[in-house]
């Protein structure tokens, strides 16, 4: 059985939060859960983080033990709306279940058509419904937050990569007024190539251009970053040594320029881990060379004093950086602003 995996998501227009998430374990067996906290924002995204975090903790045997652990570990945030899906590719059945308005559809050799159950995850939801199927030919999945609109038709999608549905549909069916979020699943239970799913990078969700808006951002950026490094292959202890430097790069970031970019990104050439640049468009650093000779080259603290930018202390923040990466290189960009990249190596 093969199974490759499509996600896209975006926050709601305006939004630096996503107050959507969605977990992919590729287990076996495999595990999808997507969800919506109520609400947008910083609260909502709460009741996601609690639900994400549930499921990659815990990996649930079941669809049903899986809803009601994160409905218990969404009883402290606002709650949301969520679905898990279970994929046995060994026996070749699937699971699904659902509380709250999260639109599945899907696409294949079997009669897939599960209903949610109505209710609130995090207000103890009460009965819960699981859907088994039986996968006997290939089947497309595609699993969405309300912020996509259910009025697509899944065989206009037909012929696309997972990932390049998921980039359709958020584009031509993402409304702009709410936080978006499809997972598409491809499933062919008759490839015996590939035993392995196949999975897309999972997307640092709260990443990219103008997601520094401010020193609270740092919270977003960490938490998926840590995620982003544990799927790509790291461990408990350098996944969250990855959270506070980025809590750290974020934090500077806001509180020098106001505003920046963060990207992470797998690197495997001759040696294999992370890439996180944070870039700015703030006064940058007077003596890049300086700093890096004296403080970076040896893993060094640098103290505040040494790297001001402006007379403001960088150099603890920055110091911790030094010290729990791998490799970090500093430059001033050409324009103006601060560009950050730090790697950790995998082994
Ligand atoms: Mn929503």
């Amino acid at each position: 059985m093969s199974v490759e995996v499509g996600v896209a998501q975006r926050s709601m227009i305006g939004q630096s939060v996503c107050g959507d998430g969605y977990v992919i374990l590729d287990g076996p067996p495999l595990l999808v859960g997507v969800v919506d906290g109520l609400g947008h924002g910083p609260e909502a995204a709460e009741a996601s983080i609690a639900f994400c975090s549930y499921l990659r903790d815990h990996t649930p045997d079941n669809v049903d033990r899986a809803l009601r652990g994160v409905d218990r570990a969404m009883a402290s945030t606002r709650g949301g709306m969520g679905a898990v899906i279970r994929v046995d590719t060994e026996r070749r059945r699937l699971w699904y279940g659902a509380v709250g308005n999260i639109g599945m559809q899907g696409q294949g050799t079997d009669a897939i058509r599960p209903i949610s159950t109505s209710g609130i995850l995090g207000k103890s939801a009460r009965k819960l419904r699981v859907f088994e199927y039986e996968l006997t030919g290939p089947h497309t999945l595609y699993i969405y937050s309300d912020g996509i609109s259910s009025r697509f038709d899944p065989g206009g999608l037909r012929g696309l990569s997972p990932q390049r549905a998921a980039d359709a549909l958020l584009r031509d069916f993402g409304k702009a007024h709410d936080d978006a979020t499809v997972v598409v699943l491809s499933i062919d239970p008759l490839d015996v190539s590939a035993s392995r799913v196949k999975s897309v990078e999972p997307l640092a969700t709260s990443l990219g251009p103008n997601a520094i808006r401010q020193e609270f951002d740092a919270v977003w950026c960490s938490r998926d970053c840590s995620a982003f490094a544990r799927s790509a292959g790291f461990s408990a202890k350098p996944a969250w040594e990855i959270a506070i430097v980025v809590s750290e790069l974020v934090k500077n970031a806001a509180r020098h320029a106001g505003a920046g970019t963060i990207i992470m990104r797998r690197v495997d050439g001759v040696r294999e881990g992370v890439e996180i640049v944070v870039e700015d468009d703030g006064p940058g650093i007077p003596d890049v060379s300086a700093a890096m000779r004296d403080g970076y080259s040896g893993g060094r603290m640098l103290m505040p004093e040494e790297v001001g930018r402006k007379g403001r202390g960088l150099g603890s923040g920055l110091g911790a950086v030094g010290r729990l990466m791998d490799e970090i290189e500093i430059e001033n960009k050409p324009t103006s602003g601060l560009r950050v990249t730090a790697r950790k190596w995998l082994k």
